[in-house]
């Protein structure tokens, strides 16, 4: 009998593969229906492809990869195929019919002469049509009709590393850095292979490697010289390299007296550093800078405009292919003004000044990546301009490494948002995809959320918000759940129920997590300077508009920053239609309620409770949901492999502690100004509220 449970157990623990999470949604793992295995066996007898292009080689390469691990067998390449049918052809092709009606990183899948065929304009385009071939076999679909036409909304498909020259990373939740300065460019980390792959198979083509906060070593020749192993190690899979920029470079590393941008000797050494980081890196992708925000030098400090800045070193670009990006998030310390207005009010005089070379990277929302912004008002309103998005894959305010929360709905919320800038349907999607306005260049860049972790992402949820960052930069049509299921098909299980049900944990997690952190429209509670955690009743701070209090604006009437006019006109930047839907209090929809309108505590809302109730029921509702989030997961148990399941188990309970104390801190600190019950049946908190506050000292936080 016993030995018998022994081997029961051994076959069981050989069954169980303990799963790091490293291999991302790219796991190849064998199909286990072997009907299905066979179908695509038969139309996968070899990969044909003439083009003599290292993406196109990458691209079958992957597809070999592929095809052995799913389908347990070895692809042949061929060159010849004549009379030959059954296989997969990869095609550059710069003006057949099947190529028509495609961008230049478009592709074409098509059955044709028997052969499945792969076919693009550029070997970019092969190489994102040889990763839809796979998804849709990781995925299990049936390839035997498959008729593909897909082109990419946007073309500068961005993550943005904030990573530092020392290893560490800025708002960086999953470890150190992944770029070893220290061993660049001697030693090649196999894992920069394996980030360039899982870029491309979403259709990531960009990447700047360094921290906004730059630092000037980026620019020497010591540090070039890593960043052209890292360009080398990328273009292989589309990719280019860009570099955040110190703006003060000039003077702190060219030793000149200025980095003003009109001084011609300032421009020169734009002009030649430009010319020697392309020695290094030939199709170099450009700049990206912060400027003149957050403490950052840049052209103001010279009594020069954000424009005058970015042409400079668009001139310094002109003879190459690169671009600037030029980041429009800046704000000054005014304790009277609105944070909400400034990226707005600095940039909109230079609306139609910019080079052409120049596009204004703007974040989604008007004051900083907060879980629910409405969007930020820039788009719609510089038609001469061209905007990129900026959203924050990493959850810098948005649970870092700890909650699970998934970021498509958020993503997409800002992009189908109608900002009426040219009547109904001016979508911001249709702003940065450069169609609104007739742009010939579109961006959309996300904050990196990668690290030194095994599994890349440390939450291995956090893994999903990559995946949706690239296939919505892709095709922003595509819908949260269908993003969703294909990450989970290919990253955690084959079993349809248990797929649905972790869809639906998904695209619940947004939403409960702004219910225990910011519900009905507020924002900016967050602790200082880590930004873990609630600190709602924070009033001083380096600055007025780091605090909390100078969001929420809780007083004895009520809560909420009125910017309808009384305290702040923000609400006059949007077109009329935008303004008539969030002007009225008595309409304006209930999760941006308080962005725009000081409530009184009293009023009563369209859910039929006071704000102070509504405020209570969601904060303790959030939490309610998190535990049954875990008693989901729970029910999962024994289609996940063991360690991802752990890992994410555990972190549930970190998160379901973390919700009860955003709860606490925002209900016992709002009660003060409320001065109302906490509204029954919900059970007061058991701790006061100066037990919340040591919280942030007992966590090590400060
Ligand atoms: C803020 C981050 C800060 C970044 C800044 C930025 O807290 O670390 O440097 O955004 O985007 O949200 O420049």
């Amino acid at each position: 009998m016993f030995r018998k449970l022994i081997l029961v157990l051994w076959i069981i623990s050989c069954n169980t593969f303990a799963d790091d999470g490293s291999r991302l949604w790219l796991k190849y793992d064998l199909l286990k229906d072997t009907q299905q295995r066979e179908s695509y066996i038969a139309l996968t007898k070899y990969i044909s492809f003439t083009h003599d292009s290292p993406i196109v080689a990458t691209a079958a390469n992957e597809l070999q990869l592929g095809f052995e691990g799913l389908l347990g067998k070895k692809v042949s390449f061929l060159r010849n195929i004549s009379g030959k049918t059954g296989g997969i052809v990869l095609e550059v092709n710069s003006d057949g019919a099947s190529v028509q009606n495609l961008a230049d990183d478009g592709f074409a899948i098509n059955h044709l002469k028997g052969n499945i065929v792969i076919s693009a304009k550029t070997p970019s385009g092969v190489l994102y049509g040889a990763f839809e071939l796979l998804r849709n076999i990781q995925t299990g679909k049936n390839i035997s009709k498959i008729a593909i036409t897909n082109n990419p909304k946007v073309k500068i498909r961005m993550l943005n590393h904030w990573d530092n020259a020392n290893g560490t990373v800025e708002r960086g939740y999953a470890g150190s850095s992944m770029w070893k300065w220290t061993e660049l460019p001697f030693r090649i980390d196999p894992r920069y292979i394996q980030y360039a792959r899982a870029n491309a198979s979403i259709g990531i083509n960009a990447t700047s490697i360094n921290n906004v906060n730059a630092s000037s070593r980026f620019l020497t020749p010591e540090y070039l010289e890593k960043i052209k192993a890292v360009a080398d190690v990328l273009r292989p899979y589309g990719i280019s390299v860009f570099i955040s920029v110190n703006f003060a470079s000039p003077r702190t590393l060219g030793g000149l007296k200025t980095s003003d941008p009109l001084d011609p000797e300032v421009r020169k050494w734009w002009n030649d550093k430009t010319k020697e980081i392309h020695e290094y890196i030939h199709d170099f992708g450009g700049f990206l800078v912060k400027a003149n925000s957050e403490g950052q030098p840049g052209p103001q400090d010279y009594g020069r405009t954000h424009a005058d800045g970015a042409n400079m070193l668009a001139e310094a670009m002109r003879p190459f292919k690169g671009i600037v990006i030029w980041r429009a998030f800046v704000y000054k310390a005014d304790p009277n003004g609105d944070r909400f207005k400034e990226g707005y009010d600095q940039f909109k005089p230079l609306d139609g000044t910019f080079d052409p070379k120049v596009i204004v990277q703007v974040k989604n929302g008007p004051i900083d990546f907060m879980p629910r912004e409405p969007f930020h008002p820039m788009f719609g309103a510089f038609p001469k301009t061209t905007l990129g998005m900026e959203f924050q894959i990493t959850q810098e305010y948005l649970g870092q490494s700890t909650h699970l929360t998934y970021l498509a709905p958020m993503f997409k919320e800002c992009l189908d948002s109608d900002t009426y800038a040219q009547g109904k349907g001016s979508t911001v999607a249709r702003v940065i995809d450069g169609s609104l306005e007739s742009h010939q260049n579109s961006l959309m860049a996300g904050v990196a959320n990668t690290g030194s972790d095994v599994n890349w992402t440390a939450h291995p949820f956090n893994q999903a918000n990559w995946y949706a960052f690239g296939r919505l930069a892709w095709d922003y049509n595509l819908s949260s759940e269908q993003i969703a299921a294909e990450w989970i098909a290919m990253t955690l299980t084959k079993n349809k129920t248990a797929q649905d049900k972790i869809n639906t944990l998904m695209m619940q997690s947004l939403p409960v997590y702004i219910s225990y952190t910011y519900p009905l429209g507020t924002a900016h509670m967050m602790g200082e300077g880590h930004h873990y955690g609630p600190e709602p009743w924070l009033a001083k701070s380096g600055r007025p508009d780091w605090t909390s209090v100078y969001y929420h604006r809780a007083d004895s009437v009520g809560l909420g920053f009125d910017r309808t006019g009384k305290v702040s006109n923000a609400l006059s930047l949007y077109k009329p239609e935008v303004r008539k839907q969030w002007g009225n209090a008595d309409e304006c929809d209930l999760n941006y309620l308080l962005w725009f309108h000081h409530v009184p505590w009293t009023k009563k809302l369209s859910t039929g409770r006071t704000l102070w109730d509504e405020l209570c029921f969601r904060y303790y509702d959030g939490v309610e949901q998190v535990r049954k989030m875990q008693t989901n997961w729970e029910s999962l148990k024994n289609e996940i492999d063991t360690e991802t399941f752990e890992n994410v188990q555990g972190r549930l309970k970190i998160q379901e502690k973390e919700a009860l104390w955003w709860r606490d801190a925002c209900v016992l600190y709002f009660i003060t100004y409320a001065k109302m019950p906490i509204p029954a049946p919900l059970v007061p908190p058991a701790r006061s509220l100066d037990e919340v506050k040591k919280l942030v000292e007992i966590y090590h936080l400060r």
